[in-house]
């Protein structure tokens, strides 16, 4: 019986869908001994390579281990000390806000980016129908994050300047989108790749949120080499827990100033002599990029 090497591109309660290099889809269990004295609850993500074994004239196949990860998005959940891991090896993570309907949050979008710096993901922030304002100039929110080191593209309904970057980038790479619901992230995958035909939700007048259309986890390949990585826990992204020191040591361009305080543990908030509190009083750290850094650390979105 040999070892062989896979990638995770499905996960069901207890059984884990592979796909060899050459293609084919293997089922497997996962050896029990790999979930022991784990600090994660869900040792094997979509997106993990794997190896496993499959015994002659079997159908099941049993996942012996995890090879090391490049890149991953974890999440903590509330009350409890656990890691979950959400998706794994991932190149990019599309942080997708709708210019207008949903209204844009933020907070969230500073919350995704603290996520994709810790788990070593390269950020994308896409804004979704810019048809609905009238110029880019109309979204304020926007400016604390055009001076930070983020790839920002914009898509309207029908089309947009940028779709040959979005269709290069997620065609190329593995990706999450991730953004709250209605934002319009099956809309731009069905007109990148129309093959994809993700079914499209309709916004909720009323609470202007989506009706949560997408519902379970995968890998869906796109484009030349591209994947979208589809989970559940992306899905439910503004309700992910922080740790204080993970805001702290993964927040744009604060993270680059741990150090410069008179505070080991400086938290840039309350102490005295605080190198980050200097700069944003002398206009050279961004004031809604602090409070968006403060927003988070009170928990708010
Ligand atoms: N005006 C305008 N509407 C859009 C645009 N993109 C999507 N929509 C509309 O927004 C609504 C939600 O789009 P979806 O693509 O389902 O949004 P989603 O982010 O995939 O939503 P979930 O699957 O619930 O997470 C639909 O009615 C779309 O037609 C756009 O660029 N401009
Ligand atoms: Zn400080």
């Amino acid at each position: 019986m040999t070892e062989a090497v896979a990638t995770v591109v499905r996960r069901t309660k207890g059984f884990y869908y592979l796909t060899t290099p050459e293609g084919q889809e293997i089922e497997c269990k996962a050896k029990g001994s790999l979930f022991r004295n784990s600090k994660y609850d869900n040792q094997i993500a979509v997106g993990d390579k794997v190896t496993y074994q499959l015994e002659p004239g079997q159908e099941l196949g049993m996942i012996q281990g995890v090879l090391p990860r490049k890149s991953f998005l974890s999440r903590t959940r509330v009350g409890i000390e656990v890691e979950q891991v959400i998706a794994a090896n991932l190149d990019l993570m599309f942080l997708v806000v709708a210019a207008k309907d949903p209204e844009p949050k933020p907070g969230l979008v500073w919350r995704m980016l603290v996520a994709a710096n810790l788990g070593s993901v390269r950020p994308v922030l896409l804004v979704t129908k810019l048809d609905l304002v009238h110029h880019h100039k109309d979204l304020p929110w926007l400016r604390p994050f055009l001076n930070i080191d983020l790839e920002i593209l914009f898509s309207s309904k029908g089309g947009g300047a940028d779709d040959n970057r979005l269709a290069d980038l997620l065609g190329g790479n593995v990706s999450v989108v991730a953004g709250h619901s209605g934002v319009g992230k099956s809309s731009l995958l069905n007109r990148l790749f129309p093959d994809l035909d993700l079914k499209v939700g309709e916004v909720n007048e009323k609470t202007s949120k989506g009706s949560h259309t997408t519902t379970y986890a995968r890998m869906l390949n796109v484009g030349p080499t591209g994947a979208v990585i589809d989970t559940p826990g992306v899905r439910e992204f503004g309700l992910w827990n922080l740790e204080p020191k993970n805001i702290r040591d993964h927040f744009p361009l604060i993270r680059q100033f741990s150090g410069h305080c008179k505070h080991a543990d400086c938290t840039h908030t309350h102490e005295p002599h605080c190198f980050v509190k200097a700069e944003v009083e002398a206009g050279r750290i961004d004031k809604d990029l602090y409070a968006g850094y403060v927003g988070l650390l009170e928990g708010g979105e």
